[in-house]
């Protein structure tokens, strides 16, 4: 497979390439590309160099898949020129999510949906995505009424400067440009991504909108409210899921013990539950607190914890190219 990563030389794009090496993606021919100002330089996949090329130049190479992680505005305007060329364009912004004409997958709910017309394929956003993994089974036996999530995100959720900022706050440094609109080290921002109309943020949003598009059921209630924390490791949500049918307890634990890519951490008499500095590097999803919602019936608590960069964004995206080498959709 040639495989171009376009944005290789951003946060996600530089766990895109970790992820295909570790899961040993068949990859016979690598693409790096950035922006122009990046042309030229190195990145470094297996223990090699290879050299960053214009989209241009990846297009007349021919990948078989772009993985593209290069922000919103190159997404709206080169996917089309890679899908075009006959190049599938699996996309981790989110141009294309909640376009109907294109599939929002995570493999592992709704990439059976997937066929050989699907040239742009979306990745959906990585607080929406450890959410539905953990949501899907549960739905699936109990039937989900209404989530309320709060969020509590990874500053690598908004790309390397974020993380340059942390850190030089916390240093002292002044040399830096700020990506926030206020100090994140030791602070908390009530605020991701750009303020709507209706007073909530457009992350918040997405996690309305996606889910139900992923999980195929406009009817599960969804409200959010999504945090930025001064962390690295991998976001986290304390998750509150009211279904319509009764749940045992150690029945939604035997079901979470079963979805592949979920691992329980639940043993609070050792202290035991995720934090993203155990999730940090991890392409799983972690589920713990799980306990029912004590104030009304057929609900249940839960805090969720998964490393953003990974199968909230780089993993997923392999997955779905794995899917679909595996699948011959290539
Ligand atoms: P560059 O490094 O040349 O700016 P992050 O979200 O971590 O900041 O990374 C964003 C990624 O998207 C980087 O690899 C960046 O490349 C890439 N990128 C930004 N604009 C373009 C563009 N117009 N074409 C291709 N890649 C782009
Ligand atoms: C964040 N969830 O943590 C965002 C990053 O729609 O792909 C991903 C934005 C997106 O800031």
């Amino acid at each position: 497979m040639k495989v171009a990563v376009v944005g290789a030389t951003g946060l996600v794009g530089g766990e895109i390439l970790k992820v295909l090496a570790e899961r040993n993606f068949p990859v016979t021919e690598l693409i790096p590309v950035a922006s122009e100002r990046s042309v030229g330089k190195q990145v470094e996949f297996k223990g090699k160099q290879y050299t960053v090329v214009s989209f241009e130049d990846a297009i007349k190479l021919k990948p078989n898949v772009a993985i593209f992680s290069a922000g919103g505005g190159t997404s709206t305007k080169l996917a089309p020129v890679f899908a075009e060329a006959g190049i599938t364009v699996i996309d981790n912004s989110s141009a294309w999510r909640m376009d109907p004409t294109k599939k929002l997958v995570v493999p592992e709910i709704n990439a059976y949906t997937l066929t050989t017309e699907d040239k742009i394929i979306a990745n959906p956003n990585c607080s929406t995505i450890q959410m539905v993994v953990v949501l899907n089974p549960l739905h699936k036996k109990y039937k989900i009424k209404r989530v309320v999530v709060s969020t509590y995100q990874s500053v690598t959720g908004t790309g390397k400067a974020a993380v340059d900022q942390l850190f030089a706050e916390r240093e002292g440094r002044t040399d830096v440009e700020n990506v926030y609109p206020h100090k994140i080290d030791l602070n908390v921002l009530p605020h991701i991504d750009v303020f709507l109309d209706n007073g909530y943020t457009k992350e918040e949003m997405k996690m309305v909108n996606e889910t139900k598009k992923i999980m195929m059921d406009d009817s599960i209630a969804v409200t959010a409210t999504t945090v930025r924390i001064p962390t690295i490791g991998g976001h986290s949500e304390a998750v509150n899921i009211e279904f319509e049918n009764e749940f045992d307890l150690q029945e939604v634990y035997d079901i979470l013990s079963q979805e592949e890519g979920v691992i329980i951490q639940d043993d609070p008499k050792n202290l035991i539950y995720p934090m993203p500095i155990n999730a940090h590097g991890k392409d799983e999803v972690f589920v713990g607190r799980i306990r029912r919602d004590e104030s009304q019936p057929k609900t249940l608590n839960m805090w969720i914890v998964a490393d953003n960069l990974r199968k909230g964004a780089a993993t997923n995206a392999v997955q779905i190219a794995e899917f679909l080498a595996k699948k011959g959709l290539l």
